[in-house]
């Protein structure tokens, strides 16, 4: 297989990446990688503690060059949920910026602190250059199931340059794009898509480091060519566009705009096509399958309410509950989406048993349920899961929220489901039954229990408090009997 990224190889002055007002060109870039890689030599794995930093691109970058494969850590993830991913994954060392700090939880990892201005040259024969393995592990992305912790999907090689080159064709993405995003680098989204992808391209990316309107905005009419959000972004940039004309006319100048993560509701699409004239494109993936479907950049139909059709590549079907595929193009007929191609992941680590559950054949269960259109574009409508919750674009089991808030001393029962939210998609609700009826522990302890157990994104947005729940002759909770 060919270098993951020719533009890197060939060095240049070309930009980058830019994180706030810290920039590397491609030279630059491969210089300070191959420094950090010169030291993975013989790793088998890593651990990138990934802050929205240029660091943390570099670190990525130059495990990718040594052939190491890395594990990106959210930064904001609680003490029991580090200590199952370091426990899983066994990574040699964890990379970070100098200056960050690491938790306890980390145990006692040894860390290699990544320079943006390091110089070097990665070693010869390390695993990631000349004709790298395809099938080799590039990432392990870890990611929430209905029950139990996160399990690391491994990612191979050949599924990135396969899943980025197939987003090449649909978006007529170029080395002259410039991609402003605000995502987090833990996950596909924001790392793969939108690090790896422009880099890939020989394109920039712009990264804000947290997401603002004003940001976006700014970055757009600095030069941006396109937008990537998850739709909580995109609600708030519909939020902001009345009062603020030069965020509708810097996004009106962008050449592409990239919903993905959960649905964009229609609603959205019309208020930001009405305030901007430009229409947002949605595409539907997944941490263990990479990019699936996409509105095509060059589709003349608004598409509102559609993921588009299979990238290049990538095989899709829909199945009745009992196996059967369903070949009616009708809008209507609903089955459960099942994908295979060269985009999708390798298993999941130290999982054969959940590897083994989430294929059929060679297709993958995606546990979207979706219709196909006329035009064989593909519409999702629901999810076979009510026990996985999307709140901000991220995938929460309720399985491992509740499971932490059993562990809180004044919990008894607890009970995790969804609700709407406008501005999340999904808000998570957390139904508890107290230890002691009198004294229930207060909301914001148990969003700050689970916060530091987990991460602040799966902690309860809403508490609601029961004398007891509701539950089947098997003693099953009904949490279609829960509602606000
Ligand atoms: C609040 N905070 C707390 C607590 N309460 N921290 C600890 N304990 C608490 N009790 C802190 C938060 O850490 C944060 O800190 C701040 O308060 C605000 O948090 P929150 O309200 O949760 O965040 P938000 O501002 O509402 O974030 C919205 C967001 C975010 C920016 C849209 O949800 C987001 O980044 N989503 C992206 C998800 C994503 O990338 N998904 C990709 C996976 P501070 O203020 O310091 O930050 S899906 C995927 O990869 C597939 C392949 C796909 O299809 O894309
Ligand atoms: P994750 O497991 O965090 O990678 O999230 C993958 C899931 O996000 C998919 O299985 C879908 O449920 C959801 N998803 C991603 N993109 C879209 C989209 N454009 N529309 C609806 N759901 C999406």
């Amino acid at each position: 297989m060919s270098s993951l990224f020719p533009a890197l190889d060939a060095g240049s002055e070309r930009p980058a990446l830019r994180f706030g007002d810290r920039s590397l060109t491609y030279g630059e870039l491969r210089s300070a990688a191959a420094a950090t890689a010169a030291r993975l030599d013989g790793a088998e794995r890593v651990a990138v503690w990934a802050t929205p930093t240029l660091e943390t691109a570099v670190a990525v970058v130059a495990a990718l060059l040594a052939g190491v494969p890395a594990v990106p850590l959210n930064p904001r993830t609680g003490g029991r949920e580090l200590t199952h991913i370091v426990t899983d994954s066994r990574p040699a060392l964890v990379l970070a910026a100098p200056a960050d700090e690491l938790p306890d939880a980390l145990g006692g990892l040894e860390r290699l602190d990544v320079t943006v201005t390091g110089t070097g040259t990665v070693p010869p024969g390390a695993k990631g250059s000349g004709a790298p393995d395809p099938e080799a592990a590039a990432l392990v992305v870890y990611t929430s199931g209905t029950t139990g912790p996160p399990k690391g999907a491994v990612l191979p090689r050949r599924a990135i340059a396969a899943s980025l080159d197939a987003l090449e064709d649909a978006w007529g993405w170029t080395s002259d794009d410039v991609l402003v995003h605000a995502l987090p680098l833990f996950h596909v989204h924001g790392l793969i898509l939108g690090v790896l992808g422009p880099l890939r391209r020989g394109g920039s990316v712009r990264h804000l480091g947290r997401f603002t309107t004003g940001g976006v905005a700014r970055e757009l009419a600095a030069g941006g060519t396109m937008l990537f959000g998850v739709p909580t972004m995109y609600h708030r940039i519909a939020e902001a566009l009345d009062d603020d004309p030069q965020l509708a006319k810097a996004l009106a100048g962008a050449r592409l705009l990239v919903s993905g993560s959960a649905a964009l509701p229609v609603h959205e699409h019309r208020r930001i096509a009405a305030l901007t004239g430009r229409r947002v494109v949605e595409r539907y993936g997944m941490t263990e399958t990479l990019m699936n479907t996409s509105v095509r950049a060059d589709d003349i139909e608004p598409r509102t309410g559609s993921v588009g059709v299979p990238l290049p590549g990538v095989d899709l079907r829909l199945v009745e509950d009992d196996g059967a595929e369903i070949t009616v193009y009708d809008g209507e007929t609903v089955g459960e989406i099942q994908v295979k191609g060269p985009n999708l992941f390798t298993g999941y680590l130290n999982r054969p048993d959940a590897t083994a559950a989430a294929f059929d054949g060679d297709w993958f269960r995606t546990g979207d349920m979706a219709v196909r259109d006329t035009d064989g574009s593909v519409r999702i409508v629901g999810r076979r899961a009510t026990d996985l919750i999307k709140s901000g674009g991220f995938k929460i089991g309720a399985g491992e929220i509740e499971n932490a808030l059993l562990g809180h001393p004044g919990v008894r029962e607890a009970a995790v489901t969804g609700e709407p939210d406008p501005d999340l998609g999904e808000r998570i609700v957390a139904w508890i039954v107290p230890a002691d009826r009198d004294a229930p522990p207060a909301a914001e302890d148990l969003a700050d229990h689970v916060a530091a157990q987990l991460a602040p994104h799966k902690r309860p947005r809403t508490v609601r408090y029961l004398d007891v729940l509701p539950r089947n002759d098997m003693g099953k909770i009904m949490k279609r009997a829960l509602h606000g």
